[in-house]
């Protein structure tokens, strides 16, 4: 993964200090893209250990166009927890819960569940219905009926929803790609966090491409990741430093089960990760 390296190393030599939201301040660039061959292994950084399990939970929740997160919670994935948390606390039933206690009830008790675990109109919404277009089916439909289409477009950026979402989408439109019979994707990310939100989204549309090409008959070709605002926040620059002083390990191998032929009907027990010799994780704080 020299190419994520590369990514760090041009942050932090042509970087631009940028004031941002959340006040923690950042090195930034504008406009950046970094190419993945699938057929070279699976971009999973080697340079830190990344924990698979919620991205791909996070990417079948997609895929059933659910914006609650009950089914997150019920497998233990946390990422998306914060922000009805915070919302709740500012509701009329909150009694002093700590996040864990909130994560129990939603497991618990399904009517505080729909009342509290949803998001809004988030991905899974737009993808699945976006004013009324199941976005998905119709770029499954068109990838094999009409694979030369240069309109193979999924947008999660929905202009009159986005004030309902608990975050705006980050990963705002992607576009497939078919030719002499393998399958890209392009992703147009808005705004990218290169410490830690990076290593997750390459490797959750890499896995999104590898699963498209499975249930299209085709074979997976490139990941190309474009980022607009791509940048490190300033309490990260000792972690990715670090990083830089890593050398790159040959790349893991995912499979996914070769009997799923309907996007719908993968499950977590279907991606096989294997041959992944990370080095050890690295801590850093999240930026909110
Ligand atoms: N971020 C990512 N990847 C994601 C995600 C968020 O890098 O998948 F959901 C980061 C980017 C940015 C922050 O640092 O989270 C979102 O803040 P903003 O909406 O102000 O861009």
């Amino acid at each position: 993964m020299k190419t994520y390296l590369d990514l760090c190393r041009h942050i932090l030599e042509n970087g631009q200090e940028k004031d941002d939201r959340t006040n923690t301040g950042t090195k930034s660039v504008f406009g950046y893209q970094m190419r993945f061959d699938l057929q070279e292994g699976f971009p999973l950084l080697t340079t830190k250990k990344v924990h698979l399990k919620s991205i791909i939970h996070e990417l079948l929740w997609f895929i059933k166009g659910d914006t609650n997160i009950k089914y997150l919670v019920d497998n233990d994935v946390k990422i998306w927890t914060d922000w009805p948390y915070q919302k709740y606390k500012q509701s009329m039933d909150y009694k002093n819960e700590t996040i864990e206690e909130f994560s129990e009830k939603i497991k618990t008790d399904s009517e505080f569940a729909s009342k509290y675990g949803d998001l809004g109109p988030v991905y899974g919404a737009q993808w699945r219905n976006f004013n009324g277009v199941d976005q998905l089916s119709y770029i499954l439909n068109e990838i094999k009926t009409n694979p030369s289409s240069r309109r193979l477009i999924l947008s999660a950026w929905n202009p009159a929803e986005i004030k309902n979402m608990a975050l705006p989408p980050c990963h705002t439109l992607i576009q497939f790609y078919v030719n002499k019979g393998k399958l890209s994707l392009q992703l147009y990310q808005r705004s990218g966090d290169v410490f830690l939100g990076i290593p997750f989204n390459i490797a959750s549309y890499a896995l999104l491409l590898l699963m498209v090409a499975q249930v299209t008959n085709l074979e997976p070709g490139e990941f190309v990741h474009t980022i607009g605002d791509a940048h490190i926040y300033s309490n990260h620059y000792e972690q990715i430093n670090k990083q830089l002083t890593r050398t790159p390990r040959a790349l893991p191998k995912m499979s996914l089960n070769k009997n799923i032929r309907h996007l719908e009907d993968f499950r977590i027990e279907d991606f096989t990760l294997s041959d992944y010799n990370p080095y050890s994780g690295i801590k850093g704080k999240v930026a909110v």
